[in-house]
């Protein structure tokens, strides 16, 4: 035997011993075969055989219990019921009429007095198959009982990841490999993670998809490729996700032989539609299309002198014969005023003006999700034109795939903002879910972080991320910590064990709720932002400054440090960006001390001396956040060392490397900013505080090999 051999064999009898085994992550919070099941808890499952939930609830029990749920043709003590309403055992359980508002997605878990019979009802499978995973997801985290009685339906019709991947393989902003969609192999070969892909998704209540990149090649609408989304449409179709695509608005010039893509223009109009036909007579429930146009330099309506709502009202005519809309996205920025306040002055004018089956994609924030932002004002702006959040899952701005940042409670905090459209209360959450003004439909989108790495996301705890993105576009009023207890269980609970696990995961939790800020702490605390690295936005770079290169691509354009102080006015006394928030909101951003200090530098030019609420100058403050920041990251490489029993081996030393680089990365951001800005400060780093430990010179020659457009 080799001494390699020797080593492995070695390995695998300690980790047998130990009951540590290795887990790459691949089966996400799916891990049925680590729950703790009574295999008593049902006695068998009544249900249609050839129904997917029930297969799912049947496959997962198998792993839970290693033992078969029978089936039963009428239900008897401790029965399992899963049917819609047109079955007739849910028929007889009387639940149908309280399924009358539940709509297509809606459904009921409810426990029968008397037998401990549990039934999972809803009107369609779609609903069923949201009813079952929820039932799992219970039993995973034993919250099972028979007393339940729960009816749920999703707060946005449309829940959605958007892929940037790219037809090479490659995806953008994405830090998890390459692209889990195999256009070389497709439509003949099917990889197997297409249906894992569309299990996950489902079981937090994604329904729907866009395969490719905003920054959309033409070639995605020829017929071969359409061919390709076909056989991807028929993988993810029995879990009820819907396929959409992003389109390049040049397409009839590019692929079809047009001498203009002008929407206004007749022949324009007749491909668009020709096109849509061809594409429903392949995917019958074809969603529609996603549209970056006049971004970045992408092509678009303006090219011929057009509007955004030309341009989309043109692809909303090809869609709505097939029940298709088109999500368009405000994310534009022409050069010229404050960049924060363009897509507002660019949208706002519009309101009213697009088809019913059109709905503007806006980011979270007014530039580009950054660690924080306040909201975009376009929330709450339009009244008569559907909005969509778009949220950025994949970790651009927030270390990528080697930080650990849990964006539950970033997201909360947006849904939580009130935009005071119609008075005090009108929060983000509702505004977006057509409760302050009527939407004909809803939708969320969250930039997606999948890739073929085992792991699927990069980072193990970037899972989490996804997870919390599925809970929220069903609810966005699930708090961060009920979904960070969820997916630990899921993700982290272990069979051997047990009970020690659950003394690990407060500790967890708390490290993941806190995570957020303690990232905004050491890149950008204070309402500083877009201080990120040229191009890659890994790495800090707030001297960045390239001469000829678009103003609002550089850090120094959004900092303005100075010998005054630091922060861009956007007050009435500066870009006035205030005044596109609703009073009193406009007010209380426009004043100095009455700015929430974590949009301070947001929203104002502030002097190094200001006095902050802690009674620091802004200088003295700004130190403490940015030494907080690297304080917290190595509390969590504390908490994290100390759960080494609770989690298997390689996913904890997975975890414990990527934290020690992030711990250094905050050493980084921390000196990098603070020596920087205290070339304008011209103050000392309080003396309690920890020293840099680099030169200002030898940060700024740091050029990381990560390259991209902006
Ligand atoms: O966040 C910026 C990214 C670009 C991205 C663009 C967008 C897909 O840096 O990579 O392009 O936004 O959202 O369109």
């Amino acid at each position: 035997m080799s001494g390699t051999k020797k080593t492995g064999l070695i390995l695998w009898l300690t980790l047998l011993l130990t009951g540590a085994y290795a887990e790459d992550g691949s089966r996400l919070w799916l891990r049925f075969s680590e729950a703790k099941v009574d295999k008593t808890l049902f006695s068998g499952i009544v249900s249609k055989t050839d129904a997917l939930p029930a297969k799912e609830f049947g496959m997962a029990w198998n792993e839970m219990t290693g033992s078969e749920l029978k089936r039963q043709a009428a239900p008897s003590s401790k029965s399992l019921i899963v049917g819609t309403v047109n079955d007739k055992h849910i028929k007889q359980t009387g639940i149908v009429s309280d399924l009358k508002n539940s709509g297509a997605e809606g459904y009921i878990i409810r426990s029968l007095k008397g037998d401990s019979v549990t039934v999972v009802a809803a009107n369609t499978e779609a609903g069923l198959l949201y009813g079952v995973f929820h039932l799992l997801r219970l039993i995973q985290t034993e919250k099972f009982s028979y007393q339940l009685n729960i009816k749920e339906k999703p707060l946005y019709d449309v829940r959605l990841l958007n892929h940037w991947d790219n037809l090479d393989g490659t995806i953008e902003r994405g830090y998890a490999g390459h692209s889990i969609w195999k256009w070389n192999e497709l439509p003949g070969k099917i990889s197997p993670r297409y249906e894992e892909y569309a299990r996950a998704n489902a079981s937090v209540g994604i329904n729907a998809t866009v395969l490719n990149n905003v920054n959309a090649s033409p070639q995605m609408l020829t017929k071969e490729y359409i061919q390709k989304v076909q056989a991807i449409a028929n993988v993810l179709r029995p879990y009820h996700i819907r396929v959409f695509l992003s389109i390049n608005f040049s397409s009839p010039k590019e692929i079809g032989g047009l001498p203009t893509s002008d929407p206004l223009d007749k022949n324009v109009k007749k491909w668009w539609s020709d096109k849509a036909k061809e594409i429903y007579k392949l995917i019958p429930d074809f969603g529609g299309f996603l549209v970056k146009a006049n971004s970045e330099g992408l092509p678009g309506p303006m090219d011929y002198g057009r509007t955004h709502v030309d341009g989309a009202n043109m692809l909303a005519d090809a869609l709505k014969p097939f029940g298709g809309i088109v999500m368009w996205r405000a994310f534009v920025y022409e050069p010229g005023d404050d960049r924060v306040k363009l897509a507002y002055n660019e949208f706002h004018k519009f309101d009213g003006m697009f088809r019913d089956n059109v709905i503007i994609q806006v980011k979270n924030g007014p530039i580009d999700f950054q660690p924080r932002e306040p909201f975009s004002p376009l929330f709450g702006a339009m009244k008569k034109t559907p909005l969509m959040p778009e949220l950025q899952i994949t970790q651009e701005y927030l270390g990528q795939g080697t930080h650990l940042v849990f964006l539950a409670p970033m997201w909360q905090e947006f849904f939580e903002d009130d935009t005071f459209a119609r008075g005090k209360g009108s929060f983000i959450a509702k505004v977006t879910t057509g409760n302050i003004y009527p939407q004909k439909f809803t939708a969320i989108a969250g930039v997606a972080n999948i890739g073929e790495d085992a792991n699927w996301c990069g980072h193990h705890f970037a899972q989490a991320n996804w997870y919390a993105f599925g809970r929220l576009a069903w609810n966005n009023q699930i708090s961060s910590e009920q979904i960070a207890d969820e997916w630990i269980t899921q993700t982290f609970q272990n069979k051997n064990k047990r009970p020690s696990d659950k003394n690990c995961w407060l500790p967890i939790k708390k490290m993941m709720l806190s995570s957020h800020e303690t990232a905004v702490d050491y890149m950008m605390p204070l309402g500083l932002h877009h201080i990120f690295a040229w191009t890659h936005h890994y790495g800090p770079e707030p001297w960045c400054d390239i001469p000829g290169a678009r103003p609002d691509w550089l850090p120094v354009y959004y900092h303005r440090a100075d010998s005054v102080g630091l922060g861009y006015n956007r007050t009435t006394t500066g870009s006035n960006a205030v005044s596109q928030y609703y009073t009193p909101l406009n007010e209380e951003f426009n004043g100095l001390s009455s700015c929430p200090e974590k949009y301070l530098l947001w929203f104002h030019h502030v002097p190094w001396n200001y006095r902050m609420k802690s009674g620091r100058t802004l200088w003295d403050e700004l130190c403490y956040r940015y030494d907080n920041g690297v304080q917290q990251v190595r509390e969590y490489q504390k908490i994290w060392d100390k759960s080494e029993n609770c989690i298997d081996a390689q996913r904890f030393a997975e975890v414990q490397s990527k934290l020690r680089t992030q711990s250094r990365d905050a050493v980084w951001w921390k000196d990098a900013c603070l020596l920087y800005f205290q070339t304008f400060s011209k103050q000392p780093i309080p003396y309690n505080l920890e020293r840099p430990v680099h030169e200002l010179d030898d940060l700024k020659k740091i050029k990381l090999n990560m390259g991209h457009h902006n």
